[in-house]
């Protein structure tokens, strides 16, 4: 307020001087000074115009650039929309890095926003066998190219170089710790199994197991993309008490180092009777699945229907293994058969994991037997069956290419 009645009082003041100067000289003085306000007057219009124009120009040129944006933006999220929605409808688990710890709720297994969703992936053969497929070039590939989330490493109890019999148990043990870090760092969920076969029933090397998983789960407690399978496939008769008693004993063992790793528990008969454990689950843990275990060219509708009646009745079933031959990991192919399985797996939203990675001179292994490489596979490397996995797991039903 007062700074404009100052302003004011000056401006008349240098008006009543102008007009006292009454001659020559001060007419020309006046002249001037009226040219000179003149000159001033027109610069103040037009770059107040000049302003104004450009000021009225901004909002459409701004508008104009918020709308390119915009356009590029769209054009960007539109391909990343339709990627998530076919995600979501597809109810994969993304990876580590995204999903976090998985956990169990009711039958699915949930990422850490408590979605539901599968993992899809694939087994190494044994690892005292194929060693040379546990390495971080492959494991990458297989995540970037075959949009694989999880990775079985299989280590045989019993049979030839097995954990519980002539295997080296160092050995053994640094290439399930090289598999785990490897998978960390590729981004990569990661089963640890212990898997018996010839050696029929769990209980029968359960003190190996309960040191093992003891030793192994306080080195890997914390890591979240771990997962604990502590029986592949009891057989040869062993019931469902048996294994629930063995599971009784090495389930609060990794639970003291872990205490909520998802832990995947065998079935009878080959992993294949999930109802006799949806009649009676394990009681008083949390994030524990059971096994159920498919190879196409042996296994169809009543297999099928078991495992969507044990999951009806409120069983969560994690498919640990499966192969689209028969049950010897050879014979021939039953595509259609492996599509009514994949159907009804996505369905379910369970996760699944295929035999084998390796390139042995059976039909379930993904790699054809004179190809040597352990990394950077053409679509040339692969056997029918990693053929097939590789289309199923890419959703490309036609040639893809690698
Ligand atoms: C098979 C391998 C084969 C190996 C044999 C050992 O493919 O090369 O000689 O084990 O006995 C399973 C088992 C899995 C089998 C697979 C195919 O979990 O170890 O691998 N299979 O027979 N259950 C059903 C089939």
């Amino acid at each position: 307020m007062r700074r404009g009645n100052t302003d004011a009082a000056h401006g008349s003041g240098r008006c009543q001087e102008g007009l006292q100067k009454d001659n020559w000289e001060g007419h020309e003085i006046v002249g001037k000074r009226y040219r000179r306000l003149k000159l001033i007057f027109l610069c103040v219009i037009s770059v107040c115009c000049f302003s104004a124009c450009g000021k009225s120009e901004e909002p459409q040129q701004a508008r104009e650039d918020q709308q390119a944006e915009k356009e590029t933006d769209k054009e960007k999220e539109e391909p990343e929309l339709a990627q998530k929605q076919e995600e979501e409808q597809e109810h994969r688990i993304p990876a580590p890095s995204v999903s976090g710890r998985l956990s169990v709720k009711g039958t699915q297994l949930v990422d850490e926003q408590g979605e539901a969703g599968q993992l899809k992936g694939i087994s190494t053969h044994g690892i005292a066998w194929f060693p040379q497929y546990v390495n971080e070039e492959l494991f990458g590939e297989l995540h970037r190219e075959w949009d694989v989330n999880v990775i079985r490493l299989a280590m045989y109890t019993a049979e030839s170089g097995g954990y519980c019999t002539d295997g080296d148990k160092e050995e053994l043990k640094e290439l399930l710790r090289r598999g785990v870090e490897y998978a960390a760092v590729q981004d990569m969920y990661v089963i640890v199994d212990w898997h018996i076969l010839s050696d029929n029933d769990p209980n029968l090397h359960k003190a190996e197991a309960l040191t093992f998983f003891d030793e192994m789960t306080k080195e890997f407690a914390g890591m979240d993309h771990v997962i604990y399978e502590i029986c592949n496939e009891p057989n040869g008769g062993t019931s469902w008490g048996e294994i629930k008693s063995y599971a009784n004993e090495v389930i609060p063992v990794i639970r003291a180092n872990d205490a909520d790793a998802v832990i995947i528990v065998g079935t009878p008969n080959w992993s294949q009777y999930v109802n006799e454990a949806a009649a009676d689950p394990l009681v008083g843990f949390e994030n524990i699945m059971y096994t159920l275990h498919f190879y196409a060219a042996t296994h169809t509708d009543a297999l099928r229907d078991t495992m969507t009646a044990a999951i009806d009745a409120g069983l969560p079933v994690f498919v640990t293994e499966y192969g689209i031959c028969d049950a010897s990991g050879s014979g021939g192919i039953d595509e259609a058969q492996a599509d009514a399985w994949i159907q009804v797996m996505d369905e379910y939203k369970v996760s699944c994991v295929a035999w084998n990675l390796s390139n042995k001179e059976e039909t379930s292994a993904i790699f054809r037997s004179s190809v040597d490489k352990v990394s950077g596979f053409a679509q040339e490397d692969l056997s029918e069956s990693g053929s097939w996995l590789y289309q199923m797991l890419t959703k490309q039903k036609e040639e893809g290419s690698l």
